[in-house]
């Protein structure tokens, strides 16, 4: 197998429970192998911050198949394991390894591995093994040790921001015939603490527990704890099994990546998750609006420990809006465990020299972004604690920010200049239309809190936002009737993408990244985006007005478009482009269409494709404390079902072109708007299900 495309599956086949994520290398040592264990939210220090790399726990044997071996991997998400089947070719075709592993679905941190191996007992390494010393990224890395005692081998690594320890233990039994061979049980057990002491301590203490149960035992509830998984969060397109499967995929590596357990007093999800060393585990906007709306729907309590990952930064969000001499809270374009901007200042290019990278300067939307995903989780979630103390101080400390930031012209409207919308090919722009949007929803909910709580400020000073908020240049031009995306954009050089070739394409690449800035070329959803979270802020009919014009200038050169493109031109009623885009995010990472799978699984591009099955073709929004839908099903699927939660309940959503059932699965009854006006409204209650159909483009009740 080619090295490449053996890290491809070592993270598309990443095992992990919020805890630890480990990679799904085989169990012998390969070229080219890239075995891994993460805790999401746990860095390393350096130069630039990593996930820190724990000890290793699914290696046994540095011995090789003689001649090579065919390869099986399988990973089962209904059930949340891994095999792997490795089968030799010499002396003859013969089974040289078989495995089955899984990290606990109810036990956090418990790895188990079960396999069987061509080797002789005295060829497999012992429980754990330690990241390479000089660590992915070449340089130094973490602490770290390997004790033995009595049968438990610990080990850990780590950093200024904590340890990650494993205590492990094996039993091997050599199988019965004439050729060496060696059954194997490993069972090895995760913890992280302040001190190597305390978690290779945490971690014994809860290896003993495990043993107790056994191996059977374990696997015994850790399908049970999938299964139940299952039932709270699923998604279903009838007819079109290949797409059900890539969702599904999706949601398995949500759930099996973010800690859900309540430990952790936060956490969010870097943009590769823990399953690989791509961005170093940095935390982007990818986690506030990608991955965390999706979270919110299948696994709120993750989506709140995103959030209070905020929250817990908010007095370094205050220092990075002093030091740019303004009030309130910036947050940084990319950060690891303190909240500081980690963003790296360049990349190295093809002839060894520098490209500078300016969004840890200039891409400041992500503070709008974190205050609008603060809103979204507020009306998805009934969460009093969050509404009452996380949210209001991250709503008004952001919008404080832009207060101070936005400068009134000569013309008396509010600017916020030199900045790089979500389009990273423009860089230095003025009046960027999704950033102003934002910021405008922004000020809005930061003067709705001050004026419900006057602890946060003074009245005034809501007025004052209110009136920036109006002001606000929004790049909407009446002779158009949609956005220009920033100042400017429409004297750019005239390039529709498809003169480069069929997107995705990374036009930066093919055209240098100078030139591609002279052009229209747009790397990813910008003005759409600002669709997509935010429809009731923009003007009506923009939004097919923003699709032709923008569309044949978009490249999708980030992981990010696709889906919000098809989220956006489902809602516009064009199922056919997007079933196209949205089959890009399906595939993105089982095909590794950006060739960048093998550094980790994209989260965002998960997170959104998720987003556009809810809110593109079922039109999911809260009303209020009702569930608003409008679905826009296109014909070749048969029926679409999304097993997710609204305002504390479990529900069954089931739509087709031309009927919908919203069943409440779990929880106390719940009000329905169905079609924009809506149609219709109903009250759905425990147990039940409502059926409604669509005649004419207009829902109605239906028996
Ligand atoms: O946050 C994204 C950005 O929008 C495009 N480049 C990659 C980042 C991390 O996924």
């Amino acid at each position: 197998m080619e090295e490449r495309q053996r890290r491809v599956l070592e993270s598309l086949t990443s095992v992990g429970d919020g805890l630890v994520v480990s990679r799904g290398a085989t169990e012998i040592v390969h070229r080219g192998s890239r075995p891994a264990s993460r805790s999401p939210g746990l860095f390393d220090d350096g130069e630039v911050p990593s996930l820190l790399e724990g000890p290793v726990w699914t290696t046994l044997t540095t011995t090789q198949p003689p001649g090579g071996a065919d390869e099986d991997w399988c990973l089962d998400l209904y059930s949340g394991l891994l095999h792997h089947r490795l089968t030799a070719s010499r002396p003859r075709k013969q089974p040289w390894l078989t495995s089955t592993r899984f990290v606990s679905s109810v036990r956090p941190g418990v790895c188990c591995l079960r396999s069987t191996l061509a080797v002789s007992p005295g060829d497999v390494e012992p429980a754990l093994a330690l990241p390479r010393p000089a660590g992915s990224h070449g340089r130094p890395t973490a602490l770290a040790r390997l004790t033995g005692s009595t049968g438990v081998v610990t080990g850990s690594t780590w950093s200024r921001h904590g340890t990650l320890a494993a205590a492990g233990t094996q039993t091997l039994v050599p199988t019965a015939g004439p050729d060496p061979g060696v059954e194997v049980t490993r069972l090895v057990v995760y913890r992280t603490g302040p001190t190597p002491e305390a978690a290779e301590h945490r971690a014994r203490l809860a290896l003993r527990e495990a043993r107790a149960i056994g191996m059977d035992g374990l696997l015994d509830e850790h399908r049970r704890g999938w299964r139940q998984r299952w039932v709270g969060a699923d998604v279903e397109v009838a007819g079109d099994p290949d797409l059900t499967l890539s969702l599904r995929f999706a949601l398995f590596h949500l759930m099996s990546g973010c800690p859900v357990d309540g430990r952790r007093p936060d956490c969010a999800l870097g943009a590769r998750g823990a399953t690989g060393p791509a961005y170093h585990g940095h935390v982007f906007w990818d986690t506030d609006v990608f991955v965390q709306p999706a979270l919110a729907a299948f696994l709120p309590a993750a989506a709140r420990a995103t959030l209070l990952y905020r929250y817990n930064r908010l007095d370094a969000a205050r220092r990075i809006a002093a030091d740019h001499g303004r009030r309130g809270a910036r947050f940084p374009w990319e950060s690891a465990a303190d909240g500081d901007d980690v963003t790296p200042r360049w990349a190295p290019d093809l002839h060894g020299g520098r490209i500078p990278i300016l969004t840890g300067e200039l891409e400041e939307h992500i503070s709008a972004d974190v205050a609008w995903a603060a809103a979204h989780y507020r009306d998805w979630v009934p969460d009093e604690d969050f509404a009452r103390r996380v949210a209001p101080p991250l709503l008004v400390e952001t919008a404080r920010y832009w207060a101070s930031r936005i400068e009134t012209g000569e013309d008396g409207a509010g600017h916020i200049s030199h900045v790089i919308g979500p389009d990273e090919y423009h860089e230095g722009v003025d009046d960027n239309a999704y950033t102003n949007l934002m910021v405008r929803r922004n000020l809005d909910l930061g003067a709705e809190e001050l004026e419900r709580d006057p602890r946060l400020g003074e009245a005034s000073e809501a007025e004052h936002w209110r009136g920036l908020a109006r002001t606000l240049v929004t790049g909407f031009r009446p002779d158009w009737g949609g956005y220009e995306q920033f100042t400017g954009w429409s004297e750019l050089q005239d390039v529709p993408v498809a003169t480069l070739g069929r997107p995705p394409l990374a036009a930066d690449l093919l055209l240098g990244h100078d030139q591609t800035g002279r052009t229209r070329i747009i790397k990813q959803a910008d003005v759409l985006m600002a669709h997509h979270l935010i429809p009731s802020e923009l003007e009506p009919g923009a939004l097919e007005v923003d699709i032709d014009r923008y569309l044949p200038y978009t490249a999708h050169g980030s992981s990010l478009s696709p889906a919000i493109h098809a989220s956006v031109l489902a809602r516009a009623g064009r199922t056919d482009t997007a079933l196209e885009l949205l089959a890009i995010a399906a595939r993105l990472d089982l095909d590794d269409i950006t060739g960048t799978t093998s550094g980790g699984l994209h989260t965002a591009t998960m997170g959104g494709l998720l987003q556009a099955m809810l809110f593109g073709f079922l039109g999911a929004a809260p009303r209020g404390p009702r569930l608003g839908l409008e679905p826009a099903i296109p014909r070749r699927w048969r029926e679409v079902t999304l097993r997710m939660r609204f305002g504390g309940r479990l529900l069954a959503l089931t739509a087709a072109p031309s009927h919908l059932r919203v069943k409440l699965c779990q929880g106390e009854q719940l009000g329905v708007e169905v079609g924009p006006g809506p149609d219709v409204t109903a009250t759905a209650a425990a147990g039940t299900i409502l059926r409604f159909e669509r005649r004419d483009s207009t829902w109605e009740r239906a028996l």
